[in-house]
């Protein structure tokens, strides 16, 4: 469980005023000393992010952000990068100090995050104030100094919250074939393949697979051929994008073939939305600007791809080169308004609320995002049959 990337983690953000009881909320989940804890407004700088189990629902990550309504010199910063934090949530605690009245506000957060309320240093009021604030906010969760109750409360609220969501998250390859279904997967092990194991988006799909009855076959390049003789049936063929034109070649017209950076770009966010931005390549110029997100910097293939290939492939396109600029990690730009295009990676390192939050600033700036995957196949000129399952 300790080993659960944190893009796979449900995303859980302590939010409130300074000195609300933010870091010791926080503290106290993790249940160690992670935040530091102040009564000096406007302590914690940068949000902190800890991997967690919340039990029994599974491995979560827990952000500890600076604060809203910071008035310290560095007040606008922080609330800067926690806003930004925000983006990546899937359910926020917001904390407020229960004898305060000057509470933050709570008008720029994000409306569609769920949120539960909670009022702490419950233990410095009446047990009548106690019961009147409770009446007037049903809702919320109430924390005492020292209380184990109302931590184990508010951890039940949590689980609760976050498997209401889990519902509604949808699987790679499940809503896509049925049960039985037979795939190949290619997955090239060359110079760029990393030692020893697969990456992120293919160990992932063989677990989808697995989770939903399909059988996966796992091939390089050099065996494909020999697996689509052997298998009776094959119901699908992903593979890795960077070998999309060899394996176009090699997979018969009647059998579906997309990539695994496609397959997550559809379940991660709107594949409609991305697949759409690949067409405005076509629409590039030399004075264009192209913003290219990278969600990690660990993988040099990557860094090859988004740094190279891409470039190289869309000077060949359109016959001029564009300015690229580059993005790592959660860092984005003030703004996306300046850029023609944005390519981002498949992802993989970077959570499912993240990603739909760009999508999401993309579409209201009216800017055309797509990603990797796709724009490879599109400058390929094998987007059209790569997305045929999946529109
Ligand atoms: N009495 C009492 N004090 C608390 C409680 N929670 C936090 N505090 C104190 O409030 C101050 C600010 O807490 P901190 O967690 O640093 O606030 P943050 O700025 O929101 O992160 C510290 O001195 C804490 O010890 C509580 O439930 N009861
Ligand atoms: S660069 Fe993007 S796709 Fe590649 S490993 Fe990092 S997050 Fe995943
Ligand atoms: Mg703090």
């Amino acid at each position: 469980m300790e080993k659960t990337p944190l893009s796979m983690r449900k995303h859980i953000a302590v939010l409130g005023s300074t000195n609300a009881g933010k870091s010791t909320l926080f503290n106290k989940l993790l249940g160690r000393d992670d935040a530091i804890v102040s009564d000096v407004s406007g302590t914690t700088t940068d949000p902190v992010i800890k991997a967690m189990e919340l039990i029994p629902y599974g491995p979560v990550a827990l952000i500890d952000t600076a604060g809203l309504g910071d008035t310290t010199e560095l007040g606008s910063v922080r609330t800067d990068k926690t806003m930004k934090v925000l983006n990546r949530a899937d359910l926020i605690l917001y904390v407020r100090d229960i004898n305060c009245d000057n509470r933050a506000d709570k008008t720029d957060i994000n409306k569609n995050t769920p949120t539960i309320d909670v009022f702490t240093k419950c233990d410095l009021i009446s047990s009548e104030k106690l019961k009147k604030i409770k009446a007037e906010n049903p809702g919320a969760v109430f924390i005492c100094e020292g209380s184990d109750d109302d931590l184990i409360g508010l951890k039940q609220r949590m689980i609760s919250e976050l498997k209401k969501q889990e519902r509604d998250d949808g699987t790679i390859i499940g809503d896509l074939l049925p049960r039985g279904s037979n795939l190949i997967l290619v997955c090239p092990i060359d110079s760029e393949a990393p030692k020893g194991r697969l990456i992120l988006p293919q160990v992932q799909l063989i677990r989808d697979c697995l989770d939903h009855g399909m059988k996966a076959l796992v091939v390089t390049p050099e065996t494909l051929g020999e697996a689509l003789t052997e298998l009776g049936r094959v119901d699908l063929v992903v593979t890795d994008s960077q070998a999309f034109k060899a394996v176009n070649a090699i997979v018969p017209e009647n059998i579906n073939l997309t990539s695994f950076s496609m397959l997550l770009a559809r379940s991660k966010g709107n594949f409609a939305q991305l697949r759409e931005g690949a067409e405005a390549i076509d629409g590039l110029t030399e004075s264009s600007k192209v913003l290219m997100l990278e969600g990690c910097t660990h993988n040099t293939s990557h860094e090859d791809i988004g740094r190279v290939k891409i470039p190289k492939l869309i000077e060949k396109h359109i016959g001029a080169r564009p300015r690229f600029e580059y993005f790592t990690g959660y860092s984005l730009p003030e703004s996306f308004g300046d850029y023609d295009l944005i390519i981002q990676c498949g992802m993989c390192m970077i959570n499912k609320q993240e990603v739909r939050s760009r999508l999401a600033a993309a579409a209201e700036q009216g800017v055309p995002i797509t990603n990797y995957g796709i724009a490879l196949a599109k400058l390929n000129g094998i987007l059209k049959r790569a997305a045929e399952l999946l529109t």
